[in-house]
């Protein structure tokens, strides 16, 4: 007898089983259906509308035979399922975008007639994508990388596109070399290794045939590239761009994005471990920040400057691997943006966006910067590819939000298309929209004069200077990281000449860190200082605005607080610190030994999020140990419950324990290291006090004897 082998004769017991909500009934076939029939639920269709009878067999012949070509349902579905990829990126393939808005603080009109600068208060809605580079779509949030800030205005006059990065300068001064740039950085082509890393030998290769990179090695090295939120980045759009006012008159400027909650990263160490733990921990960050309504914010600042300060500066405004640092031309706020909604889907709004540097309003304009140049040209192309039509606009992620009509038509997945018999203009039916010369997008009217060729101007020669004077704004502590960073990259290298080359960079950098490095490394001798077209300057003052410790938070507002709890955990406190989390604009997680929770020492249940395994103290900005007598000797025992405590205290975190918490700093190893920041509660100061020393988030103090990132 053949073998029963369908849903009918699997599922004997009950007539309607409940599956996802949904209910699965018989039909009178015997077959099992999920049916929308008790009018509950929408009738699933084909995607040509058609109703589906039975969605979990495909037709065949018997119970055990082959399939049947006419079940076009089925037919149907694993078409559209084996077409649901589109091309990832090229470059800052995994992102994670949100929808906001953008408010003018104070008109512009003197400087540009872009209508979203004309009038204070005005709102224009945003969407905003943040971005790793190198990695590939499902690569982990923590590599360190450049990450991507992009943002789109829909502005009343056409989307403005900021394409920009959390880094203001760039490795390359032409577009020509993004190609390489890029074939180095990514993995390496024949063994597709390593992924959304530059610790490998084809990165450093190029980049150390590539002096002009240097200045932003210093701050690919710095912590910058392992950011803590992509709420606590700044945001630049790179190069120097024109404003253009209703004269026609040009302003350059530059523009920054600065965080309302200040800048904040993590440590290598950290960003490691948070790879294991937490793949996606930007994503969930961002997503948990706006889901709860702690909306980030960014407020827009611009460096405004004439041709007079740009032929006075010491370096070419149109070469995109320098800035103006602050101190020398204060960025003015005009504007704040806040990101107050998630997509509704991810496919759709964030992958489907599509970012392209060309998108200007009248009002802002291109200056000659070769790099932006070159992105103009690239940036449609690559949505072409990526979207597979020319109609991408025709996306409502993509379609401008203001009044739009053009003449084009056609072509692949068209949705939009043009009603009336001319399809041209001028035409003499009266039909169709007309330019307008007034309201128009005009490119400001410099004069250029030149010989056709391919050259590289003097004025982007001088590839070291400022890559020391983002050194020496660093603080102690970022030194540190820096050099402790390249020592890891170049640990990867397997080439000793590619090593060697780069610290004959870092000699024309800062002695000392190359010495660093170099004795890190293992070498026997120094090699001599790299070639350089215009010797280091050593008279550039320092800017403190690079230091991300000094532009660290003043609270611990948008923070997270891990707190670790037990049975028996004194209910009073655990309340109180709660308390004070939440006054402070901040979050806390509670850790358990067990899923679930733990029954507090008044005999109330308290709800646990994570079991320590899955809440790391890595995911958390600062870490509360709270325990019981009855329960410490089990927690001791727990290898996790060590790590916690030990890689929050390397990790340089603040620590809040009561009594019976004692055992475990001593377990952990850390009870004869105790400082500042390991601080017993209630605390001198009460909870209160405690919560705003953490708003100091780290004690870098404790860093040279953790010998965290001490290179
Ligand atoms: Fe991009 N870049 N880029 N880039 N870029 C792309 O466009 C390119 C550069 C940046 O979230 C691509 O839609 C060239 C600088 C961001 O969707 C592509 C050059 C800066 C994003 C492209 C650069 C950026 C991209 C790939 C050298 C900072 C992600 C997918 C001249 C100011 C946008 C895409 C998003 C994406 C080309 C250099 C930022 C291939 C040729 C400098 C944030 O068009």
């Amino acid at each position: 007898m053949a073998k029963k082998t369908t849903a009918t004769a699997q599922r004997t017991t009950t007539d309607t089983v409940t599956i996802h909500d949904a209910k699965l009934q018989r039909g009178q076939g015997g077959e099992l259906h999920q049916t929308a029939d008790d009018g509950d639920a929408a009738v699933l269709t084909t995607a040509q509308g058609g109703p589906v009878a039975d969605d979990q067999n495909s037709m065949r012949v018997g119970p055990r035979g082959p399939l049947v070509v006419d079940d076009f349902h089925f037919r149907e579905k694993i078409f559209h399922f084996d077409h649901e990829r589109i091309p990832e990126r090229v470059v800052h393939a995994r992102g994670y975008g949100a929808h906001g808005f953008f408010e003018t603080y104070a008109s512009l009109a003197a400087y540009t007639k872009a209508d979203l600068f004309q009038r204070p208060g005005e709102r224009t809605p945003a969407f905003v994508r943040f971005s790793t580079v190198a990695g590939n779509k499902g690569s982990a949030d923590l590599a360190r990388d450049v990450r991507g800030f992009a943002v789109k205005l829909y502005t009343q006059e056409g989307n403005w596109d900021l394409v920009g990065n959390n880094i203001p300068v760039f490795f390359i001064q032409d577009a020509i070399k993004f190609p390489d740039l890029i074939h180095a950085a990514k993995q390496e082509p024949d063994r597709a290794f390593p992924q959304a890393q530059t610790a490998h030998d084809t990165f450093w290769d190029f980049i150390s045939l590539t002096p002009e990179s240097m200045n932003m090695v210093m701050w690919i090295m710095s912590d910058r590239t392992i950011p803590r939120s992509f709420r606590f980045m700044e945001g630049f759009g790179v190069h120097t761009f024109r404003f253009v006012n209703a004269k026609d008159e040009s302003t350059f400027v530059k523009f920054h994005w600065k965080p309302k909650l200040g800048l904040q990263s993590v440590a290598w160490n950290e960003a490691v471990k948070i790879n294991g733990a937490d793949p996606d921990f930007h994503r969930r960050d961002l997503w948990q920040a706006i889901q709860s309504g702690n909306y980030p914010e960014w407020e827009l600042q611009v460096q405004l400057f004439d041709q007079d300060f740009a032929d006075g500066f010491d370096f070419d405004v149109l070469d995109p691997t320098k800035i103006i640092p602050e101190e020398i031309l204060k960025p003015q706020p005009v504007g704040r943006l806040v990101l107050d909604r998630m997509p509704d889907n991810f496919f759709a709004e964030t992958e489907q966006v599509a970012f392209m540097t060309q998108n200007v309003p009248p009002g802002i304009d291109f200056s000659n910067d070769p790099l932006l140049q070159g992105r103009n040209f690239s940036y449609l192309d690559t949505q072409l590819k990526r979207l597979g039509s020319p109609n991408f606009t025709h996306l409502p992620i993509n379609a401008p939000k203001c009044p739009f009509a053009h003449f084009q038509q056609d072509g692949h997945m068209a949705m939009r298309n043009p009603v009336g018999r001319a399809n041209y203009q001028p035409n003499s039916f009266n039909e169709g929209p007309r330019e307008s010369p007034m309201r128009g997008h005009r490119s400001y009217a410099v004069e250029e004069q030149g010989t056709k060729a391919r050259l590289r101007p003097e004025s982007f020669a001088d590839h070291y200077s400022q890559a020391r004077q983002f050194y020496i704004s660093q603080t102690p502590p970022e030194q540190r990281h820096i050099a402790a960073a390249l020592t890891f990259e170049l640990s990867k290298v397997e080439t000793p000449v590619i090593r060697e080359r780069m610290v004959s960079h870092l000699l024309n950098i800062d002695e000392t860190l190359a010495a660093t490095v170099a004795q890190k490394l293992g070498f026997q001798s120094m090699p001599k200082p790299a070639d350089a077209a215009v010797p280091t300057r050593q008279d550039l003052e320092p800017s403190p605005a690079l230091s991300i410790v000094v532009k660290g938070p003043k609270r611990f507002e948008g923070r997270k607080l891990g707190i670790l709890v037990t049975d028996g955990v004194d209910a009073k406190l655990l309340k109180g610190i709660m308390a004070a989390i939440e006054t402070e604009s901040a979050v806390y997680e509670l850790i358990a030994p067990k899923v679930g929770g733990v029954t507090a020492s008044d005999g109330s249940w308290v709800e646990a999020h994570h079991m320590i395994d899955g809440g790391p103290s890595v995911l958390f900005d600062a870490v509360v140990l709270l325990t019981s007598t009855e329960a410490i000797d089990d927690l001791v025992m727990e290898a996790t419950a060590r790590d916690f405590v030990a890689d929050a205290f390397q990790h340089c975190k603040f620590i809040g324990y009561d009594s019976s918490a004692v055992k475990l700093l001593e377990k952990a190893g850390i009870a004869d290291a105790l400082d500042e920041g390991v601080i017993m509660l209630p605390g001198e100061d009460g909870i209160a006090g405690f919560v705003s020393e953490l708003g100091k988030l780290r004690v870098w103090g404790r860093e040279p004897s953790v010998k965290l990132g001490k290179a």
